[in-house]
């Protein structure tokens, strides 16, 4: 049988960049120009800077760093640098008009599209293996999510849609939790190419043993904890998130609110019941946290996430993802945004681990345990404000990827962090115990 020839790093490094793009475009393209220069909320960046900002970066790295080009436009660097201005003073900056900033877009592509035919892919870390144009495909992706949570802030007609998820193929796991057992597995990569600097070097990790859930915490099982009570017993909450909840007057998940005894929530301008059977989304690691207490859990620390996504235990390897290391279909997991929302909890048996558990990637972030930090033998590649600057106590690990992650910025060693009050980020999360 003649096996079809896997796609050489180029045309892979191609395909990204296209795709990256296709979605900025139906992101950007949706709304008006008004509302591409409009702040949507304080906590994020007009989309018309998310625009210009995914073009600056791709010109930096692949035509300056890796081409040696010269900027084209070197006045406006400053305006595009994530640490010169916080998102919230952004509207104010004379930012490129959508236009121009469409322009610019599309004038670095172009050129890339030149460098990536013309460039040995080989002899420096930025070029082993296309990474530089793997890195920028998944920065792309990574601020068209970014953009997505912009959309889902907006106010007013939606403008996005996208099919809803099928029903699970098949029945719902038989458990609600399974035992990992103690011992040793392999965390983070050493050979996945476009892994990014946090995700390596590959090192050994322990862990006792743990239970973990086998679908992630759904809008049912949280309402329980809402209705109970959970947002005013003090003894559920670490300090810092009573703090929270009680100086905004929080009582359930961002986009929620209850008319009469019938919880409704807003989704990309639609008002709807909160769906039962799906995971739960936008809440911050200290209400993830307060349900688990409030449920005599606790949240999965990075590790035992990772063990329990990886480490398969007949062959005591870890693979790239939980079927196997296969690169994702859209049987295996909600990504990409096909859809605009999680799919219930129990979907995509054939996306299981081989103890059984189920949407650990797509679908919703997890919130971890975990403080994000650099794993023993980190080296910052190939700059330090990606990661570095962001390890410390202040930011909490998320892992697995939520609908709107594209399968290139997600697998089972990927890494997100975030502030432990976010909430409108696509955050969900899976329960643990000690065993
Ligand atoms: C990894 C999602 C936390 O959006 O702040 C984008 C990714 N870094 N541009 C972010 C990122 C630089 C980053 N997160
Ligand atoms: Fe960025």
């Amino acid at each position: 049988a003649v096996r079809p020839a896997e796609p050489s790093l180029r045309e892979r490094a191609l395909t990204a960049l296209t795709a990256a793009r296709a979605r900025t475009r139906l992101l950007t393209d949706a709304v008006t120009d008004e509302d591409l220069t409009a702040q949507h909320s304080p906590l994020m960046s007009p989309l018309v800077w998310d625009l210009a900002h995914i073009g600056n970066q791709e010109e930096l790295w692949l035509l300056r760093n890796v081409a040696g080009r010269d900027p084209l436009h070197p006045e406006i660097d400053p305006l595009y640098d994530a640490f010169a201005h916080p998102r919230a003073e952004r509207p104010r900056l004379p930012l490129l008009g959508p236009a121009e900033a469409r322009r610019y877009a599309a004038e670095v592509r172009g050129r890339v599209f030149d460098v990536l035919a013309a460039t040995p892919l080989e002899g420096t870390p930025l070029l082993d293996s296309a990474f530089a144009f793997g890195m920028i495909a998944q920065h792309e992706q990574q601020h068209d999510e970014t953009m997505l949570i912009t959309h889902q802030l907006r106010r007013g007609e939606p403008v996005l849609s996208a099919p809803d998820p099928d029903p699970p193929a098949g029945p719902p796991p038989a458990v609600r939790e399974v035992l990992v057992p103690a011992g040793p597995f392999t965390m983070g990569t050493s050979t996945e190419p476009w892994a990014l600097d946090n995700e390596r070097p590959a090192h050994r990790r322990e862990t006792a043993a743990f239970w973990i859930d086998t679908v992630p915490v759904t809008c049912a099982d949280y309402r329980a904890f809402v209705t109970d009570g959970g947002y005013h017993e003090r003894s559920w909450w670490a300090p810092e998130g009573w703090e929270q909840i009680r100086k905004h007057g929080i009582e359930a998940p961002l986009f929620w609110h209850r008319e009469g005894t019938v919880w409704l929530r807003r989704r990309f301008g639609v008002t709807e019941p909160v769906p039962d059977d799906e995971p739960v989304l936008h809440v911050s690691w200290y209400e993830a946290d307060a349900y688990a207490r409030w449920a005599g859990r606790r949240l999965p620390t990075e590790a035992e996430w990772e063990k329990a996504a990886r480490h398969d235990p007949a062959t005591g390897r870890s693979t790239r993802y939980p079927w196997g290391d296969a690169d994702p279909t859209p049987a295996h997991a909600n990504l990409g945004q096909r859809h605009l929302r999680p799919a219930p909890a129990g979907s995509y048996p054939a996306g299981a681990s081989p103890l059984g558990v189920r949407q650990l990637i797509g679908d919703v972030w997890e919130w971890t345990a975990s403080d994000f930090l650099p794993y023993p033998g980190f080296r910052a590649f190939p700059y330090r404000e990606y990661s570095e600057v962001f390890f410390g106590p202040a930011h909490k690990v998320l892992r697995g990827g939520s609908f709107a992650v594209d399968p290139v910025a997600c697998r089972g060693t990927f890494r997100n962090w975030d502030l432990p009050v976010r909430r409108q980020i696509f955050a969900g999360f899976r329960t643990a115990r000690d065993a």
